[in-house]
């Protein structure tokens, strides 16, 4: 999809990072395994790791003195092209390793938003890409420059802001500015959207979950959305909803997005904000696992603690169906049945390849909206005949009868629409 080459060869990389005071070394193994995947999505190859146990990270190069000495003698070995470090370098953390041991260095921050460069498909998505990279880049320019002058290209040089590294400051300051601008117009337009579907009544539920766990290809299951789905992480960036029918009739609206990871950038967020709230404007949260992953405890961590972060969940009072989904990979079931999330207000198993549990979750989907409805029997006038079709539309129709003074009804209705039939 994009270039992956650097002067015509793969890019090769070394990953490192620093293990925190207490932090445990598994983690840390794990959250580099995770920046291969990035970088690998990303079109580099990694050829080497370093790890380093420390108070925290030095000031000046991240890495201790003798570490970088290591470092050295490692590329020399393997022949990398570049380094990686798992954490968000600062500026002058940038610079000095670039210095230091000569050679291109990237960071956590640099290879995720590079990734969203290369996925970013919508109009929306790009604006918020370039947003996120110029606020990165502009406080990182000095470093930047002279190692691309050094490597020119690959992973931290590409997407809609990749030319505008040679300009100065105040260019980008009114780039920003305008972005800004272009990207609060059409937030305001999809709030806009927002408002008219919550006037339509129809329930809308969200997909959510850490990145590569499913949600796109539950989505393609159940509606056959035709969402790429991809064993890469951040294969989707924008927003994609879709109606669905329930067993009884009633409509919802199913949306998939961007999935979360360990450590998303500040800026990213930011940027992302309108797009990663999607879940705030839902009535019901399908939190999309992958129960086969060994970090599945860490990465629903994650999510949790992404919702908070964006104000979802404390004062909204979702509810939360958390979606063990690659059962498939699972063979003993008494193992997967073990596997249990606390927080959320109901567990569903699924294999979203196969569809195996399925439509248990739909059934269960459809549960909860019945228990947010109110159950009523009234006899309506003839002359109010008209409120059996808004029944119909926005609520479930169990039984109609047609006597001699009207017409008696069964129904569950959002308590929403009790006003409209004169019920309240
Ligand atoms: N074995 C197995 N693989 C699955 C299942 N569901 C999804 N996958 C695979 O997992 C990979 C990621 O799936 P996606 O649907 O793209 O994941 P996503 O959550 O949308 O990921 P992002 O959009 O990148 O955040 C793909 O290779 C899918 O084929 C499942 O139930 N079983
Ligand atoms: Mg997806």
């Amino acid at each position: 999809m994009y270039d992956n080459e650097l002067d015509g060869k793969k890019e090769k990389v070394i990953v490192f990072a620093v293990a925190v005071g207490d932090s445990e070394l598994q983690d840390v193994e794990a959250s580099l395994d995770e920046m291969t995947e990035l970088l690998k999505t990303a079109g580099a190859e990694t050829c080497g790791r370093l790890i380093q146990p420390r108070e925290y990270p030095d000031h000046g190069l991240y890495l201790g003195k003798g570490k970088i000495e290591e470092l050295r003698e490692l590329i020399c070995e393997t022949g990398a092209t570049g380094v990686c470090c798992d954490d968000e370098l600062s500026p002058a953390q940038l610079m000095n390793l670039t210095d230091a041991l000569d050679i291109k260095v990237m960071d956590r921050t640099m290879v995720i938003l590079d990734i969203f460069a290369a996925h970013a498909g919508s109009y929306e998505g790009k604006l918020q890409v370039e947003l996120a990279q110029l606020k990165f880049r502009a406080t990182r320019l000095v470093g930047m420059r002279s190692s691309l002058s050094r490597l020119g290209g690959g992973i931290g040089t590409r997407g809609p802001g990749e030319k505008k590294l040679e300009i100065d400051r105040r260019v980008i300051r009114d780039r920003i500015s305008r972005l800004k601008a272009e990207l609060r117009e059409v937030v305001s337009r999809r709030d806009e959207q927002r408002k008219q579907r919550s006037r339509s009544h129809i329930p809308v539920v969200s997909i959510v979950g850490y990145t590569n766990a499913g949600k796109s290809t539950l989505l393609n299951y159940v509606t056959g959305a035709g969402v790429l789905e991809e064993d890469k992480l951040f294969a989707t960036l924008d927003p994609t909803t879709r109606n669905y029918g329930l067993k009884s009739g009633q409509q919802i609206l199913l949306t998939d997005t961007v999935g979360f990871i360990r450590k998303l950038p500040h800026h990213l967020v930011e940027a992302f904000k309108s797009t990663l709230e999607e879940a705030k404007y839902s009535d019901i949260i399908l939190h999309v696992v992958d129960a086969s992953d060994e970090n599945r405890d860490k990465n629903m961590e994650t999510v949790y603690d992404t919702l908070r972060q964006l104000k979802i969940d404390e004062e909204t009072e979702k509810t939360i169906i958390t979606v063990f989904n690659k059962t498939d990979m699972i063979e003993n079931k008494d193992e997967l049945y073990s596997i249990k999330d606390l927080i959320s207000d109901r567990t569903v198993y699924i294999s979203a390849k196969t569809g195996w549990g399925v439509e248990e979750l739909f059934d269960v989907i459809e549960e909860i909206l019945r228990n947010s409805k109110s159950y009523i029997r009234h006899t309506f006038p003839y002359t109010e005949a008209g409120k059996l079709g808004i029944i119909r539309k926005y609520g479930e129709l169990i039984t109609e009868e047609y006597l001699e003074d009207g017409i008696f009804v069964e129904a569950y209705v959002p308590k929403a629409i009790l006003g409209q039939l004169g019920l309240d």
